[in-house]
This record gives structure tokens, C-alpha cells and sequence, in this order.
């Protein structure tokens, strides 16, 4: 039982690579959501749920917002943006090491029309390579935050304001829950992330994963996992799999660690690779995939 009596949504929003997911995954104290060093890792709205005394808070991760002529990437941004208006608070992330972008400036039009409260997030100060950009001038903030996602630092200060923040409100999820999203979900997501961690610049966006079958055997203490790893071409097809499958069997070994770490059993991880020309093109592939305009 908890003493619960405050809840609300909180929205992580920024460009990519500005550091959201990192901060999620900081916030819950779990490998929740996957990031990467590149761009666009995330793809969907993503939730974290973490109880601070008296409130629980339930935060989005997510798709970074950039503009784009690309039908995926205008997906993601407007599954980030339509997520601001309907949260208590926004997370507005920025990348102190960069300066105000196109982006930044999307979201922060998109905000002036947010009843929400705002606050601004700059995040990386840990680089000591803040160049003095003023972000403050992109809104008007309830609060500002210099934070490292990354080492931890300001993170809880920033949570303590945020579960002030929140109003009177339910229990939405039971104690124990960090997540709505199924476990086959984040399988989905670690095999992707090994996927960006591996392979070179263009590839990991032509890349959806599937899980096909997961079956659990507690006698045993082992989940076994089919997934497919999917692609756009054959060429690609090639490239994860690798000479003689030494890509696909050590994207397997690192998603495996991982899950297992997470699950708390051993994990039995089957991988294949399919082509699907041109998914990333086709509003039925994007929905097939899990990217549609549903609630996420
Ligand atoms: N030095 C430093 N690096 C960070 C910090 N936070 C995140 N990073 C790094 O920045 C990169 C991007 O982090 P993500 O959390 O994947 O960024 P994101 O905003 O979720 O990106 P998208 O999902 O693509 O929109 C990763 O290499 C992180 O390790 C930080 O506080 N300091
Ligand atoms: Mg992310």
C-alpha cells in the first residue's frame, strides 16, 4: 500500500540526442528506454512510472521533434508534440553544449499554447562545454534546471520539484509497475539499441524489430524469445547479419545480457533478419511496426 494522493503526466520533449531517454531511465533507476550517441533512437511515447512520497509521477520519453520531409520522422514529431498538451508538466530538454535549433524552435511555439507547467531542462553540464547559449529566452519557465542526465547531477532536485507540482490526483499504477509497456516492447527496443551500438551511420533507421514468440518456463528459469530483426534491403540484410553471423550472434549476446538484467532470468534469444522494401515509406508498415497515430 502506498500514501498516494497526488498524480499527474509529465512530458520529456526536446530535439534527438538532447539526452530524454537518459533521464528517464535515471528517473526510474532502470534500463527502461534505449539511447544511443545518434539521433532519433526513439521512436515511440514511451512511459516511466516513479511514486516520490506522496505523488506518483508518470513521464513520457519521448521521439526527439526536428522538422523533416520524411513520413517516419513526421510521425515521431508529431507524436511528441500532440503528447504536450496533455500533461501537467513539460520536461523542456536542451543540449548545453549546442545552441537554439529550428527545433527548439517548434517547441517552444508549440508550448506557448500549453497550460501545463514548464520547465526548462538544460541538460550535459557535466561536458563543461556550455558556451553560454541563453534558453531561458525560449519561453516562459516555471522553474530551470542545469542538470546531467548522464552523472545524476540536479536530477533529484528536478524530481522533488516536479512531485511538488503535482496535483491532487489517483493512483494510476500499482506500486511495483515502472512501465505500461510489455516486456516484449522493451525486448523490441534492447535488440534495436544493439543495433545502433553496431552498426554504421544510415542503417539502424532502417531497422524495426519484432518479437515473434516468447515463452516462459519457470521450472527451468528461462524465457525463450523469437524475434525478427527487419530491413529494408538485402544489402542490409548482409550487413546484420555479418561474416559469417558474427553481427547477428553478438547483437543477440548484448540484447540477451541486457534483458536478462532486467527480467531477473535467463533468457534464450533466437534472432532472424527479414527484408521489407521500403517500410519506413509506408503508413501500413509504420502501423504494422507499432508507429501509427494510436495513443502512443
Ligand atoms: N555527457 C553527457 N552525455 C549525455 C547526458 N545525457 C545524455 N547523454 C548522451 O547523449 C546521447 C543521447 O542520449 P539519449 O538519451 O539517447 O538522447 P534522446 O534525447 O533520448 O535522443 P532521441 O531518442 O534520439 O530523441 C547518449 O550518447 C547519452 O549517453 C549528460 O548529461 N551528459
Ligand atoms: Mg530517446
Amino acid at each position: 500500500m502506498n500514501d498516494i494522493t497526488h498524480s499527474g503526466f509529465v512530458a520529456i520533449v526536446g530535439r534527438p540526442n538532447v539526452g530524454k531517454s537518459t533521464l528517464l531511465n535515471r528517473f526510474v533507476g532502470e534500463k527502461l528506454v534505449i539511447t544511443s550517441p545518434k539521433p532519433q533512437t526513439t521512436r515511440n511515447r514511451i512511459t516511466g512510472i516513479i511514486n516520490r512520497g506522496r505523488a506518483q509521477l508518470v513521464f513520457f520519453d519521448t521521439p526527439g521533434v526536428h522538422s523533416s520531409e520524411k513520413l517516419f520522422n513526421q510521425y515521431m514529431t508529431k507524436k511528441a508534440l500532440s503528447t504536450l498538451s496533455e500533461v501537467e508538466a513539460v520536461l523542456f530538454m536542451v543540449d548545453s553544449t549546442k545552441g537554439i535549433t529550428d527545433a527548439e524552435k517548434m517547441i517552444a511555439e508549440k508550448l506557448g499554447e500549453v497550460d501545463g507547467k514548464k520547465f526548462l531542462v538544460v541538460n550535459k553540464v557535466d561536458t563543461g562545454r556550455w558556451r553560454g547559449t541563453d534558453f531561458s529566452a525560449l519561453g516562459e519557465f516555471d522553474g530551470v534546471y542545469e542538470i546531467s542526465a548522464l552523472k545524476g547531477d540536479g536530477v533529484d532536485g528536478l524530481l522533488s520539484r516536479l512531485a511538488e507540482a503535482m496535483p491532487e490526483g489517483p493512483v494510476y499504477y500499482p506500486d511495483d509497475a515502472i512501465t505500461d509497456r510489455p516486456e516484449r516492447f522493451i525486448a523490441q527496443e534492447y535488440i534495436r539499441e544493439k543495433v545502433f551500438e553496431l552498426t554504421g551511420e544510415e542503417l539502424p533507421y532502417s531497422v524495426a524489430v519484432t518479437v515473434e514468440s516468447w515463452e516462459d518456463k519457470p521450472a527451468k528459469n528461462v524465457s525463450v524469445v523469437y524475434a525478427t530483426i527487419h530491413v529494408e534491403r538485402n544489402s542490409q540484410k548482409a550487413i546484420i547479419i555479418g561474416k559469417g553471423g558474427q553481427m547477428i550472434k553478438e547483437i543477440g549476446k548484448r540484447a540477451r545480457k541486457d534483458l536478462q538484467e532486467l527480467l531477473g532470468t535467463k533468457v534464450f534469444l533466437d534472432l532472424h533478419v527479414g527484408v521489407e522494401r521500403n517500410w519506413t515509406k509506408s503508413p501500413h508498415q509504420l502501423k504494422r511496426f507499432g508507429y501509427d497515430d494510436g495513443d502512443r
